[in-house]
């Protein structure tokens, strides 16, 4: 099935020349990276015997992909962004580093900028009559259990149709809507009064739910709440809880559920002490407990470019 050259000294010549291998300069890393991805995708043409028109579809795929702006979306449907993650957890485990609160994926909608508050914060600013009222709380730690004060918790979610303020294409909600930046007092606590998340779906034409289409995927997520903890003397933790019940828990396209990360949620009345407007609420204790730095470094901060409000 089809012809065989890619191992001739023609073809492996020529990927050498492409990656510029043996000429002086340019970046030797970006040389052996562009040198081995050519390679295979040169390997993987001749193995699969793709014709020209499913290499040409597939370019085209691309220029789709970066003009919908999918690419870290993309990431997170073909297990890229978890395979980081598991990179990033063996290397802890090599390090002896346990314990402390799961990291999971950071995902394609933070935003940067959400106005800081003092232990606590409301986080909806626009109505959104098919979400409930929730309240998240709980108390970021170091590994010694002893409360850390001065630690900055961000938090974002969707609304009730799964669509997060600054990416919503209906473009109903208000900056830094359903996103907040918490920080905790001496107590180490943090509290958020928002309404409840739902399920987010890839855009249905886009490029990602159109490749996840070819593999009988679907592209939608449990209900979820992102989290950035930081502070001056543990790691950054980057993570998220599913919200519990949620059908898709263990069905994530994007394959950021783990244990420990599905905290329960508690129904509650009394809500106009804590500050809603309803009486009954839901409740979810999420306690945060941040690992130590590696020979005085944070050794696994992710710098990725991000949106900004
Ligand atoms: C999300 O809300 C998300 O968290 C990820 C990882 C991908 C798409 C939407
Ligand atoms: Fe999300």
């Amino acid at each position: 099935m089809g012809v065989k050259i890619f191992n001739g000294k023609d073809v492996q010549d020529f990927l050498r020349i492409i990656a510029n291998l043996d000429g002086a300069g340019g970046n030797e890393r970006a040389k052996q990276v562009v040198h081995r991805i050519v390679s295979d995708l040169f390997k993987t043409i001749e193995d699969f015997d793709l014709t020209p028109d499913e290499v040409w579809l597939g370019i085209n795929y691309l220029n789709k992909l970066g003009s919908e702006g999918e690419a870290a979306l993309l990431a997170a449907g073909i297990g890229l962004e978890h395979y980081i993650d598991m990179r990033l957890d063996a290397e802890d485990a090599e390090l002896g580093i346990t314990g402390g609160t799961p990291r999971t994926i950071e995902g394609p909608l933070y935003v940067a900028g959400a106005p800081e508050q003092k232990s606590k914060a409301r986080l909806d600013k626009n109505p959104d009559p098919d979400a409930g009222p929730l309240r998240i709380h709980g108390r970021v730690t170091g590994p010694d259990g002893a409360p850390v004060a001065d630690a900055l918790v961000e938090v974002w979610h969707s609304d009730s149709k799964g669509f997060y303020s600054h990416f919503d294409p209906t473009g109903r909600q208000s900056e830094f809507n359903l996103r907040g930046a918490i920080r905790t007092g001496a107590d180490g606590r943090y509290e958020v009064l928002t309404r409840m998340p739902a399920s987010y779906g890839c855009p249905p034409s886009g490029a990602t739910q159109t490749l996840l289409n070819q593999l009988n995927r679907h592209g939608n997520r449990p209900a979820h709440v992102h989290f950035f903890v930081t502070t001056d003397s543990f790691r950054k933790l980057t993570t998220q809880f599913n919200i519990e019940g949620d059908p898709l828990i263990w069905d994530d396209f994007a394959f950021a559920t783990r244990e420990g990360l599905i905290p329960h949620v508690v129904e509650r009345t009394g809500g106009q002490a804590v500050g809603f407007e309803e009486d009954g609420y839901r409740d979810i204790e999420f306690n945060i407990e941040l690992t130590p730095k590696v020979a005085g470094k944070d050794n696994q901060i992710v710098e990725r470019a991000r949106a900004a409000a």
